[in-house]
């Protein structure tokens, strides 16, 4: 097996040059069951467990592995498993913060490409909870897409989708029916092989039915949402990377229950997914920097160091060139408001000036 066809990205050649020199293989984590891990590696699939170093109380220095990882193994032929040395540097976290006692950061999947915001058009319209989903894909570094699942159900699936884009700023909004295949075509700029794609949404959107419907086969198990309410049952439970025929790696999640945790993202919006970004804008030597190629550019500088990612970049950008375009139109409706406003000022002052003529 081809390391690219699993996601690995000139990146972390040079991320995996020392652990190469220990003799270690780079693997990714494709499914994890407690304190098993399913890897993909060159050789073919491997389970692997963590070093006891992982599993120190308290220990928060050792970040454990998530499914979407690449990680470097020592292989243990004679055992037929393999030991996980360490975690490479991510492109990419999805990762939501869980309010406890103190906020906790709980990684759900890494290395993802784009996100698939899957939402459904019968019971599960929420734009608020939207919204924080793309807070969180945002600030991962991936692409969010909007899909509204489930139009077969709807009445009117346009004005949903209306009401969506209005939210989604700067991401693909598609109409689809993944029971029926219904618009699944528009997907296909994303559905690249060795892409990493992850399914998000609520239990019962049709998050699995979705990639049997990209797969064309029934490969995950999905189940009936329930009568009473139209919510799913928790079909999914585990966090699973498969690899489609096409070559797209497609990451299955477990419907979240609760979207009450989610602090990230709640009040501070978009702006907030981008707040390293905009930290180091401020650093810029030149206070127009497009980021491109200017000198004494500090956003370039943390690319280069492997601070931010590129994409996270680019994401920013095509985010700022939506809101740009969403504040030029409503800028034409204050352009008019504006206007009217002044008609009326000025008015008034002609009738100011004709009442006390000493007024300029
Ligand atoms: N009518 C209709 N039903 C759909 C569509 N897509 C999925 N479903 C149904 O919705 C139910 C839930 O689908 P799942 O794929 O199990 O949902 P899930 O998002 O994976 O849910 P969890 O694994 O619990 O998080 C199943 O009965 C599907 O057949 C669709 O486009 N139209
Ligand atoms: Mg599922
Ligand atoms: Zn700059």
């Amino acid at each position: 097996m081809n390391l690219k066809d699993l996601g690995w990205t000139e990146r972390f050649d040079q991320d995996f040059l020392p652990f190469k020199e220990k003799g270690f293989e780079p693997a990714r984590v494709v499914r994890q069951e407690r304190d098993l891990f399913q890897l993909l590696s060159a050789e073919g699939p491997v389970s692997g467990v963590l070093p006891g170093r992982f599993r120190e109380v308290g220990s928060s220095k050792f970040e454990r592995p998530v499914t979407g990882d690449w990680v470097a193994i020592r292989v243990l032929p004679e055992e037929g498993r393999a030991i996980i040395e360490e975690i490479l540097r991510r492109r990419t976290e999805l990762a939501r913060q869980s309010a406890g006692e103190k906020t906790e950061k709980q990684v759900m999947g890494a290395n993802v490409d784009v996100v698939f915001i899957v939402m459904a058009a019968d019971h599960d319209f929420n734009l608020n909870r939207l919204e924080r989903y793309l807070a969180m894909v945002w600030e991962s570094g991936a692409e969010p897409v909007v899909l509204l699942n489930k139009i077969d159900l709807a009445e009117d699936p346009e004005a949903l989708v209306a009401a969506i884009e209005e939210v989604a700023i700067g991401a693909d909004v598609h109409a689809i029916a993944a029971l029926d295949g219904e618009g699944l075509e528009t997907l296909s700029r994303h559905l690249e092989p060795g892409k990493t794609i992850a399914c998000v949404g609520m239990s019962g959107v049709g998050k699995s039915t979705l990639i049997n419907a990209l797969w064309g086969e029934e490969k995950l198990a999905t189940a009936e949402v329930r009568e009473s309410d139209r919510r799913g049952k928790h079909t999914t439970t585990q966090r699973e990377l498969v690899q489609l025929p096409s070559g797209v790696l497609m990451m299955d999640t477990p419907g979240i229950r609760e979207l009450g945790a989610w602090v990230s993202g709640e009040e501070e919006g978009m702006s907030h997914a981008f707040e390293d970004i905009e930290e180091l804008a401020g650093n810029c030597k030149f206070r127009d920097c497009a980021h491109e190629s200017e000198p004494g550019c500090a956003v370039r500088t943390a690319i280069e160091a492997g601070d931010i990612s590129e994409a996270h970049l680019k994401n920013y950008q095509k985010l700022e060139r939506e809101a740009v375009m969403q504040a030029a139109k409503q800028d034409k409706a204050l352009a008019a408001e504006q206007k009217r406003k002044w008609k009326a000022f000025g008015k008034m002052a002609r009738q100011n000036t004709k009442n006390n003529p000493k007024v300029p």
